[in-house]
């Protein structure tokens, strides 16, 4: 039975949510949230355990193993694609060294269950851009991407070699209100939300019709917490699943927050990061997560828009933006 989880990255954007969904679920002192920097979001010091922690110091990672007696462990510790642009080593360092670290540690101590999330970063300009398949060519041009395709088929290898339960999902954009994004391509659809509230504008790093998969944070705790309980009996794959929810431009966005927003404005200014989002998918097939665990997502642009724009809307009129 999985009963002590061990978040890592726990303070980024998908784990200070993520770990309080796993604590609603496993009970609070079930989920130790973990991160390099100490500085942990309030709501994640005070709900529960939280250990500062680097994922490239293997020893401490041993330690608190052995402390929490954990069995399940979620490594969410990454360098996104943007700032691996930037320092392509870091990413390799954190994002490989880091994930063998976990994985290692996971054989020796007999951890139970291992999630580690890919992305759509998996793919490149020679994958078929429209209903991307789950097999395909996997041959990124980013640091990121090269890290999550070798972080894939390392999954794969502990599965096959070991028997060990490890598993992943290709993130797409991940669209949220409450921790922004730390240095992705995708980060533009949640920078957008914030100024359309409060500037009524938005300067987009990508051109205007570059169409990527997105998914609003609600449906990524869905699909990442689904995947981690999921039945092993009914996985045929493990660690790449495909997950879509929706697909979007920034200029389609930009309508979609004018329906509330009528006088909102947006140019382009497309940077280093327009390469990047050349190189992936416009949109996802994402039948076999939905055949093996019933992956469903719930929102679409238009309901995530008025979701989002409420949040930061209250945000902003109490002061917190
Ligand atoms: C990024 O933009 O780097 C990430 C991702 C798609 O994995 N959001």
């Amino acid at each position: 039975m999985i009963n002590k989880i061990l978040v890592t990255g726990s303070s980024g954007q998908i784990g200070s949510e993520l770990v309080m969904a796993l604590r609603g679920i496993y009970g609070s002192e079930n989920v130790i949230a973990s991160d390099k920097c100490p500085n942990a979001p309030e709501k994640i010091k005070k709900s529960g355990p939280f250990e500062q922690l680097d994922v490239l110091d293997k020893e401490a990672i041993a330690a608190l193993i052995d402390k929490h007696q954990i069995n399940a462990i979620v490594h969410l510790a990454a360098i996104l694609s943007a700032v691996g642009e930037k320092n392509p080593m870091l990413a390799w360092n954190i994002n490989i060294n880091g994930m063998l670290n976990v994985l290692e540690l996971s054989r020796e101590k007999n951890i139970k269950r291992v999630l580690i999330p890919s992305s759509i970063a998996a793919f490149g300009p020679s994958t078929p851009v429209d209903n991307t398949p789950q097999e395909t060519v996997l041959k990124p041009t980013t640091m990121y991407g090269i890290t999550k395709v070798a972080g894939e088929l390392l999954a794969d290898y502990y599965v096959a070699k070991y028997g060990m339960d490890v598993r992943g999902l290709r993130y797409p954009g991940i669209i949220s209100n409450e921790t922004l994004p730390g240095g992705g391509t995708t980060d533009y659809a949640v920078a957008i939300y914030y100024d359309a509230v409060k500037f009524g504008k938005y300067e987009c790093f990508l051109s205007e019709n570059t169409m990527l998969p997105m998914m609003y944070m609600p449906d990524c705790l869905k699909a990442t917490i689904d995947l981690f309980q999921a039945d092993k009996s009914t996985l045929k794959h493990f660690s790449d699943f495909n997950v879509g929810a929706f697909s979007v431009t920034p200029k389609l966005m930009a309508e979609s927050i004018r329906k509330y927003i009528p006088d909102f404005e947006i140019t382009y200014k497309p940077d280093f990061r327009q390469a990047i989002a050349d190189s992936w998918p416009n949109s996802i097939d994402d039948s076999c997560a939905r055949e093996e665990w019933g992956w469903k997502p719930s929102f679409d642009l238009d309901l995530m828009t008025k979701d989002m724009l409420e949040v930061i809307g209250n945000k902003h009129k109490q002061g917190h933006i």
